[in-house]
């Protein structure tokens, strides 16, 4: 039989000690225990699965535009150039899809939707966004879940341009929604003044999609 209790001058032993020395595996204050971090119904996965309707359609960077119209004072088509020169913004959030799969810790990089609310200005009557996709896909969401501090038009994932399968050159992140309201190779984002359906909402989806409530459907 092996000796249960390293000797005290280990490898082991001195990391050990080096781990209490600095608190290792101890939350720091404030921080959320992992339970609260994983929506019912959810298990972790650490790959990153795709979805979407099986077109990733191809958008060159020359040809990229996307629309911003709708129920706004400024409608605005930008194109790459002059979506690049908008002030960037990272974000880290945690994606969870409604097929029950979530992924945490996320670095995205893009234009924060509130730099665009402040350029296109939406009307008071503006309530709702219809994202649509370079592939013909819509989701709908509450102006108010856009307009989120931690949602943005994301060009960069991990540090690296988004690949075309996960929605690139840019798709949208709203982070506290199901992923599915997260529209790949974004080309328009439309506002409403009434609630409308998206492709997934229309076939029986949640026209929030609050994972927290699960809203998974409507
Ligand atoms: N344009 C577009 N966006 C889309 C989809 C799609 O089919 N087309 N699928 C949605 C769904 S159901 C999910 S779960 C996520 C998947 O993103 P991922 O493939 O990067 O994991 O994209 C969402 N955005
Ligand atoms: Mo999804």
């Amino acid at each position: 039989m092996s000796d249960p209790t390293p000797p005290p001058d280990s490898k082991l032993t001195r990391s050990k000690r080096q781990w209490a020395a600095k608190g290792k595996f101890i939350a720091p204050p404030g921080a959320a225990p992992e339970r609260d971090r994983l929506p019912p119904g959810q298990h972790l996965v650490r790959n990153w699965p795709v979805l979407d309707l099986g077109r990733q359609p191809h958008v060159s960077l020359d040809r990229w535009r996307l629309d911003v119209r709708g129920l706004v004072s400024r409608p605005i088509t930008l194109d790459w150039e002059s979506f690049q020169q908008l002030p960037q913004a990272s974000m880290c959030s945690d994606i969870h899809c409604v097929t029950t799969w979530s992924r945490y810790d996320n670095d995205w990089s893009g234009v924060s939707t509130a730099t665009l609310l402040d350029l296109a200005e939406p009307r008071d009557e503006a309530q709702f966004v219809m994202l649509h996709g370079y592939d013909g896909y819509t989701t709908n969401v509450p102006l108010r879940d856009f307009a989120d501090p931690a949602a943005l038009i994301a060009h960069s994932w991990q540090g690296q341009p988004l690949t075309r399968e996960h929605g690139g050159p840019v798709r949208a992140i709203i982070p506290h929604l199901y992923f599915w309201k997260s529209a790949k190779w974004i080309s328009a984002i439309e506002f409403l003044g009434a609630d409308r359906a998206g492709f997934w909402e229309v076939n029986g989806y949640h026209m929030r999609g609050d994972p927290w409530r699960e809203e998974r459907y409507g």
